[in-house]
């Protein structure tokens, strides 16, 4: 199985600045796969240092900017219908929505969302246009069933958030009966053909993920997140999304060095199962 790395460096309709957070990664993984090819000892990166292939979109022209969510779906289809292993990075949250919309031409595909938010929001102070806060309203087709965990809303009423998700685990459901949450979410995702991990940076806590442009305090913790992914890891997976990371907000790299050892991590994880 061959691995794809998309970077999205998209931030328009919400949390401008995460697009250099794209670009930083595409960077990061850049200079990981060098250091991969000059190391001449056994590694753990031989695993999946001649399957990893990335592509990075560029913003340059008006047209580049038009047709992205075309030129996204088509690389997204691709990918999923070849079996590629899909790492896709964003840029704002919205830059995940081309894959929720080709995951949801099959029945079979689950995407298990982890956010701070619920991005439905269509409260009083909202845009009722397409933004990174509301695009699951906006989605031109039918989207995958999606079960999310690690909200911390304190305004939608249960019925509302029903009626978008099959199952909504909030950060205070995970804080009070941890065990019972992952059991849940194992229940939920285990008999999906398809898993899609869609992992918004804002669901983890500010203290240990600073540089999101929408922190809420109360978040998973950096194990808490090993947990959840570890327990519904399987062949199944069909990919990872991580979107809305912001550098400028960042101390001290701090959130970078989480994400570069998750990507690495999510390599090792996905590759030495095959080898
Ligand atoms: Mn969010």
């Amino acid at each position: 199985m061959s691995i794809l790395a998309v970077f999205i460096p998209f931030d328009l309709f919400g949390s401008s600045g995460t697009a250099a957070g794209a670009e930083l990664l595409a960077d990061a993984l850049r200079e990981m796969q060098n250091d991969n090819r000059a190391e001449r000892r056994a590694t753990r990166a031989r695993s999946y240092q001649h399957r990893l292939r990335s592509r990075e979109f560029t913003f340059e022209t008006l047209d580049d900017v038009n047709h992205w969510e075309k030129t996204a779906r088509e690389v997204a289809r691709k990918a999923l219908d070849q079996r590629q292993f899909l790492l896709w990075f964003g840029g704002n949250h919205l830059t995940v929505l081309p894959v929720l919309e080709e995951l949801g031409r099959s029945d079979a595909s689950v995407c298990l969302q982890l956010d701070a938010h619920l991005d439905v929001y269509h409260l009083s102070g909202c845009t009722r246009e397409r933004s990174h806060g509301n695009f699951l309203r906006h989605s031109r087709g039918r989207l995958p069933d999606i079960i999310h965990v690690g909200h911390r809303d304190l305004f939608l009423p249960p019925r509302e958030i029903a009626r978008h998700f099959r199952r909504a685990i909030s950060a205070v459901d995970w804080a009070v009966k941890p065990s019972e949450a992952l059991e849940s979410l194992q229940r939920e995702t285990n008999s999906a053909g398809r898993l899609w991990i869609d992992i918004d940076c804002d669901v983890l806590d500010p203290a240990f993920f600073p540089a999101v442009e929408g922190p809420l305090p109360f978040g998973l913790s950096p194990p808490d997140l090993l947990q959840i992914l570890d327990g519904v890891w399987g062949r199944h997976v069909a990919g990872v999304s991580i979107s809305e990371f912001s550098p400028g907000r960042d101390r001290t790299d701090q959130s970078l060095g989480l994400l570069i050892w998750l990507l690495e991590w999510l390599l090792l994880r996905q590759s030495e199962a095959l080898t």
